[in-house]
């Protein structure tokens, strides 16, 4: 058996080593060393494609005065990125029975039309049961693409419970902003 192994492995190294020496010989160090380069340099500049940022062009940035809260364009719902528990058994602020507030969230600020304040809004993801499928929003004011990673909100903020499984998303206003 360990004969066997053995020719294998040695059959392995020699078709190694031709392939090696094959590639040798056609390419040349500098022409390896500028792939090198062209891949290297390629990667960085990755980040800097344009990415598709429509979905926030057209998220109204202070949302409809008149929204009601089963509503995307409900002005608390500015950078939300989920399916709104007002739809799904729950209310803007509480989950549906058998769902638990995620630990972690994402944080936005809106404005409020009504009383011209801005508002610091957390939206917590509710766990623990499957997804709702009902009102998804996507606004995400001020989000940013993925390769910022903490800036970023297409997130299943129910990592850190038990189930983690993402259910809907609430939206609780957790302070005001100083200004104006
Ligand atoms: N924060 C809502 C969500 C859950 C799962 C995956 C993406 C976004």
């Amino acid at each position: 058996m360990d004969d066997v192994i053995g020719k294998l492995l040695g059959a392995f190294d020699r078709a190694a080593e031709r392939a090696a020496r094959k590639s040798a010989q056609m390419i040349g160090r500098r022409s390896a060393l500028s792939m090198l380069g062209s891949t290297l340099v390629g990667g960085a500049l990755v980040p800097l494609l344009p990415f598709d940022r429509s979905l926030r062009a057209n998220a109204a940035e202070g949302g409809r005065a008149d929204a009601t809260e089963e509503e995307c364009d409900y002005w608390r719902y500015c950078a939300l990125d989920g399916f709104l528990c007002s739809c799904c058994g729950g209310s803007v602020t509480a989950c549906p029975p058998g769902a638990e507030p995620s630990k972690v969230t994402w944080v936005g600020t809106c404005h409020n039309a009504k009383d011209g304040k801005d508002y610091i809004v957390s939206y917590n993801d509710c766990c623990g049961k499957t997804t709702c499928g009902r009102c998804q929003c996507n606004t995400n004011l001020r989000e940013r693409p993925g390769y910022r990673m903490g800036v970023h909100n297409d997130i299943n903020w129910c990592m850190a419970n038990t189930p983690s499984m993402y259910h809907c998303t609430v939206s609780v206003i957790v302070g005001v902003s100083g200004k104006g």
